[in-house]
């Protein structure tokens, strides 16, 4: 890919992928291909192929496999930390190809493809440290004659579905730190963007990962995904996407072996503006938090609370920034607000948009479908004069619509804010540190933003409170989550005998 050239355009015909298994790709050979469209472009742009049960269980065999003979967790950090570096390099060398693919599939802005494989580096040179990192505890304080270790354990073969919205970023906040544990790997992506795991599959085989220590597979969530969430010999599962399908998963591990369960879902999330923000800031950094990756952000800001006195003035300038918003081809360099990513998805957000009207809400700005390169497009929204109750306040939309509701205190802007069974994100927007970290204190959410917003890096944790999962992804603690630990008690010397 020549990233000089001025106009990216989509590939003439699609492009044929097989899945990785035990080090090598599988082309479809006699299964079913499914064929994936740009949904900026309406072109069709890749084949892959539906994996089988069979497919999956010898998948699993391979991870299964190179976790038990221990050729990936055997190795000294230091020789894991090489090869997650020698990773960060390639992907280095393929991003431009690696964002082309990511815009293709889901639509998003071309700039912002690029911008997130920049992190995904980051993600894995920050996780090569870790891999060396890594430790456990020892207690000397156990009287003379005896002492502890707690070990951490890599906690074996790790199942990992992940959705649509970021292909590549959410795949990169989650597999260098697993690795760097030393699990090994069965990866199930969307099946509406699986090119770019695809693409990282070979980026580990060429950076010196053992064959078998990450293999992926593509078909549906309700067949292969759902049985990679019942499989036996899975130890561990992580999963990104609906409140539904955690639901499911949920009930497969029990109804299986148990298995670890590392859970992210939806969000409703809060902006919560008082008036001594400053304004101008605070109302760009709103605009970014709901148009970018035009709402399809588990952690998007789609519920704006806004103190009173300055609630409608505030609503206004957002919606005068939103207007401005580039909505276009993803693969202009200018465009700001890609497409859709599916069909589905375009129709709920469309669905909203009229719940919105009929439930007595106020379009101010947006809702409309612009025809773009033959695409589906859906401009940033806007709603006004909404109460806690309406569906477009209450559930998660996951797209770029925009619920503004004013408070009058603090503890009242407190309280809105945790009216959710979500609890993923929140931001604040003030200049007094006494509110600010009042609320970040007070606001229930594993993502915390000060006077910003969808801001972040690979050293912060990332997951949610209450039923917006389990378990937290990145940092240190994102490597820790995939381990297990071991007490090892140690006498030495004479023992005291228990039997005479
Ligand atoms: O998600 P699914 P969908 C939310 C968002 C969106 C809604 C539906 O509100 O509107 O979910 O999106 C796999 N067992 N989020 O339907 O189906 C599937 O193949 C195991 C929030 O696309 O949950 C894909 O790989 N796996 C979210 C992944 O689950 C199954 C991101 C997510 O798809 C499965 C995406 C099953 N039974 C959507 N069924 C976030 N938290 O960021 C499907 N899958």
């Amino acid at each position: 890919m020549d990233n000089s050239s001025p106009i990216l355009t989509p590939p003439s015909a699609p492009r044929d992928f097989g899945f990785f298994l035990d080090g090598a790709f599988v082309p479809a050979g006699e299964r079913d291909v499914f064929e994936r469209s740009s949904p900026g472009h309406g072109v069709p742009v890749s084949r892959l192929p539906r994996c089988s049960e069979a497919d999956l269980n010898a998948a699993v065999a391979s991870s299964r496999k190179a976790f038990d003979d221990r050729r990936w967790a055997g190795l000294p950090g230091a020789e894991r930390a090489a090869v997650l570096l020698k990773a960060a390099e390639l992907i280095r060398e393929r991003a431009e190809e690696i964002a082309y693919w990511e815009t293709l599939e889901n639509g998003k802005p071309i700039s912002q493809a690029r911008a997130e494989v920049g992190g995904c580096i980051g993600m894995f040179e920050f996780a090569a440290g870790l891999a060396r990192a890594l430790h456990g505890d020892s207690f000397n304080n156990s009287g003379d004659g005896a002492m502890g270790i707690v070990t951490r354990e890599p906690i074996g073969v790790v199942g990992l579905i992940t959705p649509w919205n970021f292909p590549f970023l959410i795949l990169c906040e989650r597999v260098p730190y697993i690795l760097a544990s030393g699990c090994t790997i069965v990866a199930k992506p969307s099946e509406v963007t699986a090119v770019t795991t695809l693409m990282l599959a070979e980026v580990l085989s060429d950076a010196g990962l053992p064959d078998g220590v990450f293999n992926v597979i593509t078909g549906s969530g309700s067949v292969i995904g759902q049985k990679l969430a019942e499989h036996m010999d899975v130890d561990m599962l992580s999963f990104t996407g609906s409140t539904a399908v955690g639901r499911s998963v949920v009930e497969a591990s029990g109804k299986s072996n148990f298995k670890k369960l590392g859970l992210e879902l939806g969000g409703k999330n809060p902006q919560i503006v008082f008036a001594d923000a400053d304004l101008d800031d605070a109302a760009d950094g709103v605009a970014f938090g709901i148009a970018f990756n035009t709402g399809q952000c588990c952690v998007s800001g789609s519920r704006l609370l806004v103190e009173r006195s300055v609630a409608d003035v505030f609503a206004e300038k957002v919606a005068e920034k939103l207007r401005k918003v580039r909505v276009g081809d993803p693969l202009d360099e200018a465009t700001q607000a890609g497409a859709i990513t599916t069909d589905a998805q375009n129709r709920t957000i469309l669905s909203y948009i009229a719940k919105g009207q009929e439930e007595g809400a106020t379009l101010i700005s947006g809702g409309g479908t612009p025809e773009i390169s033959g695409g589906q497009y859906i401009e940033p929204t806007v709603f006004t004069n909404v109460t806690r109750d309406m569906a477009v306040a209450s559930e998660e939309i996951f797209g770029p619509v925009l619920c503004v509701m004013p408070f009058d205190d603090m503890d009242e802007a407190i309280a809105i804010a945790n009216d959710t069974e979500y609890g993923l994100a929140a931001s604040v927007w003030s200049k007094n540190i006494d509110k600010a970290l009042t609320v970040a204190r007070r606001v229930q959410a594993g993502r915390f933003w000060v006077n910003t917003t969808l801001a972040g890096g690979p050293e912060l944790p990332i997951g949610g409170f209450k039923a917006s999962g389990w378990g937290r992804e990145a940092g240190m603690h994102g490597v820790e989550e995939y381990t297990q630990l071991k007490s090892i008690h140690i006498e030495f010397g004479k023992r005291n005998h228990w039997v005479a």
